[in-house]
């Protein structure tokens, strides 16, 4: 395993550290755009026509980008910021980051984890019990008046003792099948490698663990090597009687398929926190009755995102005092 940047502390760099600035890259919890600007004299990435004269006047004397999943710092970006010696993302997900480009030019990589599992996770079990059980739909005919007119609702599925397949048992994947154990329910995961000494079941490829499930939760983290791990194939092999919930990335799944196979009577119900084209939804899924969604809020509650930006400057501090990152990402 390969620690990114955190033996970045050479005493040219921290000359640089120590008289660099501070960029933001990207919207973030308005609590630490402000300490940014407060506290650090954070100097902010213009969007548009501003941003050429701006990295031209400022690019130089950057040595440290906060930013987030959400915007990241690409190849091109680093290439403007010569003297860039920190990526510092709030959130565990950095997958709109060049990670590889980072990696080349000596710039070291942190992100947030651990503070925002739990949340993600019951998140995860809340989407799954929504969905299956129609909460959100439930809750909806209610408010139409149509339990009045129309009497009581379907009947929905049983959540306890389904069988669930987790694909990327990390972190957020281990605590959803930790509180899934409450619920009886047996777990199987497909990872790239198996766990060793794990007491779940591994399969060897998407398509293997959604054959023999009843949901499918999507877990693993984003970038270019798990885009649409759940592509056409996999949804129908998880078929009409399966669900699908996603917390993870919206990259991860082939959402054009998805919205073809939820239209086409292919799978029961669907729980999304996360899509390709945040904000934009397809249209095609606001019609559906067995679909939840949500605005990626994941580990959207005060007290992660509390912990969340604490471990962000905790990282940013560091940084600029030795050089070295709290949390970098390892590979
Ligand atoms: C945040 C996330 O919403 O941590 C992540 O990777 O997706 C979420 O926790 C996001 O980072 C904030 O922009």
């Amino acid at each position: 395993m390969t620690t990114i940047g955190s033996e970045k502390s050479a005493g040219a760099q921290r000359d640089s550290v120590a008289t660099g600035r501070v960029l933001r890259v990207g919207p973030l919890k308005p609590s630490l755009m402000e300490a940014l600007a407060a506290n650090y004299d954070a100097l902010v990435l213009p969007d548009g026509d501003d941003r050429a004269d701006f990295l031209a006047l400022h690019g130089e004397s950057i040595t440290a980008a906060v930013t987030s999943g959400r915007t990241g710092v690409d190849a091109q970006l680093m290439a403007e910021l010569p003297n860039l010696g920190a990526i510092v993302h709030f959130g565990v997900g950095y997958d709109t980051t060049d990670v590889d480009a980072a990696v080349e030019r000596g710039i070291g990589v942190s992100n947030t984890p651990d503070v925002l599992t739990d949340c993600v996770a019951d998140l995860a079990i809340g989407l799954l019990i929504d969905t299956v059980r129609q909460v959100s739909y439930n809750d909806r005919y209610v408010r139409e008046g149509r339990w009045v007119s129309e009497g009581n609702t379907q009947l929905a599925r049983q959540v306890t003792g389904m069988r669930v397949g987790i694909i990327g048992l990390g972190r957020i994947g281990g605590a959803i099948a930790d509180r899934l154990n409450g619920f009886r329910c047996p777990i199987s995961y497909h990872n790239r490698n198996e766990i060793d000494g794990s007491p779940y079941t591994y399969a060897a490829t998407p398509k293997a663990l959604a054959g023999g499930v009843d949901v499918l939760i999507v877990a693993a983290s984003g970038g270019a090597g798990t885009r649409h791990l759940v592509d056409r194939e996999v949804l129908d092999a998880l078929g009409p009687q399966g669900y699908l919930i996603n917390v993870a990335r919206g990259s991860v799944v082939d959402e054009d398929a998805l919205v073809e196979t939820l239209s086409g009577g292919g799978l029961a119900g669907a729980g999304l926190d996360v899509f390709a084209g945040e904000p934009l939804v397809p249209d095609a899924l606001l019609g559906l009755d067995n679909v939840v969604l949500l605005p990626h809020v994941g580990s959207a509650t005060v007290e992660t995102r509390a912990a969340m930006q604490a471990l962000t400057l905790q990282n940013l501090d560091q940084f600029l005092a030795d050089g070295t990152l709290t949390t970098p990402v390892t590979r």
